[in-house]
């Protein structure tokens, strides 16, 4: 088989460019399904896409969501995306899961729990994909961001569910982020991990409504006390990170929620926080894609990957200390750097 062509005209970076920067959201999934492939020949198109999103200068407000299993994130972005597409915003969903498999039964739920957003014409609902380690998803969220950017969403939504360490990726490439929680009884202050309360601007107790909204009341004490005792952030206004009880099925308590992130965007933008937060993140992004591509030099070459692998095991088993078998892996690679090791 001759090699395809990168630029065959369904992937095209010419091609897809003006339609996605048109706002046209089948060019925007295909678009994105290309930054996704895991093929090296579908790269410069790629490059190419993301390099003619990022000329369009277009900036959306990036609000991050994470929540434990059946908190109601799906509900709640029906709701709150809704209220944003009524007030003429375009709404992007990016979906970020970790774990690799994603029940059918979930997809499925998804797609009813989001039924109206996803039909609505000023909405853009991406699954995640279903692979990969978290570095890769890293690169992808933060790209397929771009070309939602690009394609002219001003809002980007991009949900994770709460496990393992996704949450600080996706803190790590949005304006302000939100947890979502089912009420529950006083323990469960203990299972949300301190990390993420402090990174979270507003922590939703969702379930607000009927028989949960006594316990909502009261685990929205517990985390109202809870985020008194925080430090204060010198990029926050007074009165955040703040703590609000809502219910993703009636409505109540959404429109608080778009207030409140209305008044911390407004504040941190007219401070100049949420464009030093994005110059920060852009360059920790830079920093994680040059060790990405040290990694894929080693895997890419038989000696340096069995060099690694040797050296991996003598560290596993006691025999090199990490510091000395990294500066010999290093070395190994041959860079034309003088290695001065840090200490020598
Ligand atoms: N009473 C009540 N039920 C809710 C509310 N929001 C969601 N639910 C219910 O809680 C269940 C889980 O809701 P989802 O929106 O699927 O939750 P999720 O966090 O997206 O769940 P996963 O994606 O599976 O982690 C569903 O049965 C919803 O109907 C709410 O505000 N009040
Ligand atoms: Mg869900």
């Amino acid at each position: 088989m001759t090699d395809l062509p990168a630029s065959a005209p369904e992937t095209s970076a010419e091609g897809l460019a003006a339609p996605l920067i048109a706002g046209d959201r089948r060019a925007l999934a295909r678009a994105i399904t290309l930054i996704e492939s895991t093929r090296p020949a579908d790269r410069p198109a790629a490059r190419a896409l993301l390099a003619a999103a990022a000329a369009t200068g277009r900036q959306a407000l990036r609000i991050g969501l994470t929540g434990t299993p059946g908190a109601g994130k799906s509900t709640f972005i029906e709701a709150f995306g809704r209220l944003l597409t009524a007030q003429g915003h375009r709404v992007a969903v990016l979906a970020v899961d970790p774990s690799s498999v994603r029940s059918g039964g979930s997809i499925l739920g998804d797609k009813t729990r989001m039924e109206l957003l996803s039909r609505d014409p000023l909405a853009f609902i991406r699954p995640s994909p279903s692979q990969a380690q978290m570095g890769g998803v890293a690169r992808r969220t933060r790209e397929a961001v771009a070309l939602c950017e690009a394609a002219g969403f001003d809002v980007v939504l991009i949900e994770t569910v709460g496990v393992g360490q996704s949450e600080t990726m996706v803190s790590e490439m949005c304006d302000l982020f939100l947890l979502l929680l089912a009420p529950a009884g006083g323990d469960e202050l203990q299972g949300v991990k301190r990390g993420i309360m402090e990174v979270a601007d507003l922590i939703l107790v969702n379930k607000a409504d009927g028989d949960t909204a006594a316990a909502a009341q009261r685990t929205l004490g517990d985390y109202a006390g809870a985020l008194r005792l925080l430090r204060a952030r010198p990029e926050d206004p007074a009165g955040f990170p703040r703590a609000l009880a809502v219910s993703a099925l009636t409505g109540a308590g959404i429109g608080d929620v778009r207030a409140a992130i209305a008044e911390l965007a407004g504040w941190r933008q007219a401070e100049g926080h949420l464009a030093a937060r994005r110059a920060a993140q852009r360059r920790r992004a830079f920093e994680a894609e040059v060790r990405a591509r040290l990694m894929d030099l080693i895997a890419g070459d038989a000696q340096a990957r069995a060099d690694h692998e040797r050296l991996g095991q003598e560290v596993a088993e006691g025999r090199r200390a990490p510091d000395e078998a990294a500066a010999e892996m290093i070395a190994r690679l041959r860079l034309p750097l003088s290695p001065s090791g840090g200490g020598a």
